[in-house]
């Protein structure tokens, strides 16, 4: 019987590429976004409805997010993988030219989102001894300018990941806090409002890590013995390393 990953903003990115990995090992998989047709083009593409499941909701929104999820039937309901993955930034500017509004979608989609889900889905991963893979970032970790809430989010959720694994040590179930560097992705055109010229010079010369490095991980994570968990895991383009502190000089 193929496991089955549920993976949220499979629409693009690490998200598609880690479904595209997953289907390839045999797997099904549940596919999660809000654009409908780039889902249902994916689940297509992977296999049909035996494979792959469209599921269109925004996880901002519980409501939508609980019905979905209960809406699961058949071995499309019985996850064991749950890769929390959709999520967002927006904005490179310092906090006191930075936007509210921009600020609480960036804290319901990258927090309230992931907890929701997860939450929702946690009695399932229990029975099944499942994994939750949970995409934090280097800014969980490594504040820069232009970072302030997208990295506190990320904190966030690694800092969760590893609550998360503490209350379930006893359950069998696993979790992961995956911390990737720079990548290259739809994340940077929607980070700085669809801006092609500012994408380009951020990925520009620095050979970044893809999508499919990223899903790479996730599945080593998910192949590795049941007794065996990756409690967090940085990953870095080898171009990527750390600068030293800014000091302001007056
Ligand atoms: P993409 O922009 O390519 O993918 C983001 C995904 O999240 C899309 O599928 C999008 O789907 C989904 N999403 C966003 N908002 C919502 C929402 N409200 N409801 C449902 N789905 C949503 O970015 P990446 O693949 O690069 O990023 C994936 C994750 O990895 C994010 O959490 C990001 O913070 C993190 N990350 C990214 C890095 C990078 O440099 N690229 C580095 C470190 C971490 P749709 O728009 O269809 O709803
Ligand atoms: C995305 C990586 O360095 O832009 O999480 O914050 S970074």
């Amino acid at each position: 019987m193929p496991k089955t990953a549920l993976i949220t903003g499979a629409t693009s990115g690490f998200g598609k590429a880690t479904a595209e990995r997953f289907v390839r090992e045999g797997w099904n998989v549940v596919l999660t976004g809000r654009r409908r047709d780039r889902l249902e083009r994916l689940a297509s593409d992977l296999g049909g409805p035996e494979r792959a499941l469209a599921l269109c909701f925004d996880i901002r929104d519980r409501a939508e997010t609980a019905a979905a999820i209960a809406g699961l039937t058949g071995s499309f309901a019985e996850i064991d993988v749950l890769v929390n993955n959709a999520g967002l930034a927006l904005g490179t500017g310092p906090a006191q030219d930075c936007d509210l509004d921009e600020w609480k979608t960036m804290i319901d989609t990258n927090i309230t989102g992931l907890v929701t889900i997860t939450r929702l889905m946690l009695d399932g991963l229990i029975a099944r001894r499942g994994l939750v893979v949970n995409l934090a970032s280097i800014a969980s970790s490594w504040p820069y300018p232009g970072g302030n809430v997208y990295g506190g989010t990320k904190a966030f959720v690694r800092q969760f990941s590893l609550g998360l694994r503490s209350d379930l040590s006893s359950k069998g179930v696993r979790v992961t806090s995956i911390e990737p560097g720079l990548s290259e992705s739809e994340f940077s055109l929607v980070r700085t409002g669809g801006d092609q010229a500012a994408y380009d010079r951020i990925y520009a010369g620095a050979n970044p890590l893809q999508p499919e490095d990223i899903a790479e991980t996730i599945y080593w994570v998910a192949s590795l013995p049941p007794h065996v968990n990756i409690n967090s895991l940085e990953v870095m383009p080898v171009s990527q390393s750390w600068a030293p502190f800014q000091i302001h000089r007056a």
